[in-house]
């Protein structure tokens, strides 16, 4: 499709959806009434700055279902995302809503080149999290076998990825780097399993990361982009290029806005990604704000797809801390510990207030052909990677060396800042 018919499609689908959600929940009504717009207001896509914003805020204020548009016999699918704080974010789906986001997630895998040939080993937990079940249902949607693993039970993974012959592995970065290492300890020659394709995301994760599951899984790694509140993986995905996710703007519409102001960024410009439902009928969303920070891209891709591409997301605006005036992404550390051969992509960082002062304390885990008991080597180690943070990143760390397998492995989305400050604040 070109630009043009995309921005057709999406100022049709707008207007459609403007009107939609103006009769059907009461809660953009009042917002629709208290800005002084109707949905006449919606003409063309470039009209959508006209629209309110939605916030996680507004999604807890209105728990459970107080966002639903429909009657909830219409309802068939109920998922929900926990969060660290307060009640849950419930997201609702019809029928046609769980149809439209098989088919997101079905084009993410026929861009990584899966078919109906392949056998698919869902190992992102299934229930309310959208992970397992929606893997499931876009793989379904392809023809393919899917084995609904679930996360966790590492060793049986492994044992019926190899006796199942799966080929598509749907899990989080963490989780597959955990199963690299499963894999490599249990002995089976890896020519006798036949995995060659990694559908990876729910958390961020960096180039390097990439490259270390490429070649210790022998398989293409690709980016799978979404968030519950918006339909769940699918929203973006990469191609064969991957160099950062498409997203399936046909059926949520992104924006770049700048996380502070809300103003709408141009093409280019890393802010904070929003996304408005063209087409939903459970519980429709305009301008939700991810949180999410990214830039995106309208040029055509090598690929052929003329679908908007997004960067990698460098991380969330509520993940960046502040360390002693410095801001800070945990995937900048990932960065410097994956430039130094001598650590394993396993870490924590503590970060705490003393005597009103920010303390970074980085735990990471050496590699078992450099570890070592030896005072020395130990300081000799410390100080490489306190050089390299405080260079790049440009903080002073307090290193302390972990020993082989001493950081606990994620079977999900990886927890690596522990921030106390926060449980004093
Ligand atoms: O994580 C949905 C999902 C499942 C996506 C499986 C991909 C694969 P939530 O639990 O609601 O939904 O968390 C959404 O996770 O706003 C991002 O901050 C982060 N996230 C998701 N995918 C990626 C990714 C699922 N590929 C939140 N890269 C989002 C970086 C990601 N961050």
């Amino acid at each position: 499709m070109s630009r043009e018919q995309m921005r057709d499609l999406q100022s049709k689908r707008l207007r459609e959806i403007s009107k939609y959600v103006y009769e059907n929940t009461p809660f953009y009504k009042r917002k629709f009434d208290e800005l002084g717009i109707t949905p006449d207001d919606i003409k063309d896509i470039d009209d959508i700055v006209k629209l309110p914003f939605t916030n996680k805020l507004d999604l807890r204020d209105n728990y459970p279902f107080g966002l639903r548009a429909v009657p909830m016999s219409d309802i068939v699918r109920i998922h929900a995302s926990s969060g660290t704080t307060g009640k849950p974010v419930v997201v609702l789906y019809t029928k046609k809503d769980l149809e439209t986001w098989q088919e997101a997630i079905s084009r993410a895998f026929t861009a990584y080149g899966a078919t109906k040939e392949d056998i698919f080993q869902v190992s992102y937990g299934y229930g309310l999290f959208t992970g397992g079940l929606g893997a499931h249902d876009g793989a379904q949607h392809i023809g393919a076998s899917v084995i609904p693993m679930s996360s966790g039970n590492t060793e049986k993974q492994v044992a019926l990825m190899h006796d199942f012959g799966a080929t598509t592995l749907c899990c989080t970065p963490s989780y597959a780097l955990f199963l690299a290492e499963t894999i490599a300890e249990s002995g089976i020659p890896r020519d006798e399993f036949k995995l060659r394709i990694g559908a990876f995301g729910a958390e961020p994760w960096t180039e390097a990361i990439r490259r270390d599951i490429e070649s210790k899984l022998k398989i293409k790694a690709y980016d799978i982009y979404g968030l519950s509140e918006v339909a769940g993986p699918g929203v973006g995905y990469e191609c064969e290029c991957q160099n950062g996710p498409h997203l399936n703007e046909d059926f949520y519409y992104p924006e770049i806005v700048d996380p502070t102001t809300g103003k709408q960024l141009p093409e280019g410009t890393v802010g904070e990604l929003c996304f408005t439902h063209l087409n939903k009928e459970g519980m429709p969303l305009m301008r939700y704000r991810t949180h999410d920070l990214t830039a995106l891209h309208y040029e055509k891709c090598a690929c052929g797809r003329t679908l908007v591409k997004m960067d990698r997301i460098m991380g969330r605006c509520d993940d960046m801390l502040i360390i002693r005036g410095v801001n800070v992404f945990p995937t900048q550390i990932e960065d410097v510990i994956m430039q130094l051969k001598e650590f394993e992509p396993h870490y924590i960082l503590v970060v705490d207030r003393v005597n009103n002062t920010d303390t970074s304390e980085l735990h990471v885990e050496v590699k078992k052909e450099y570890y070592s008991t030896d005072p020395a080597a130990q300081k000799a180690l410390m100080h490489k990677i306190k050089d390299k943070l405080k260079s790049v990143i440009g903080l002073g760390f307090y290193v302390v060396l972990v020993e082989p397998k001493g950081i606990e492995r994620s079977t999900g989305k990886a927890k690596r800042v522990i921030d106390k400050r926060k449980l004093k604040d």
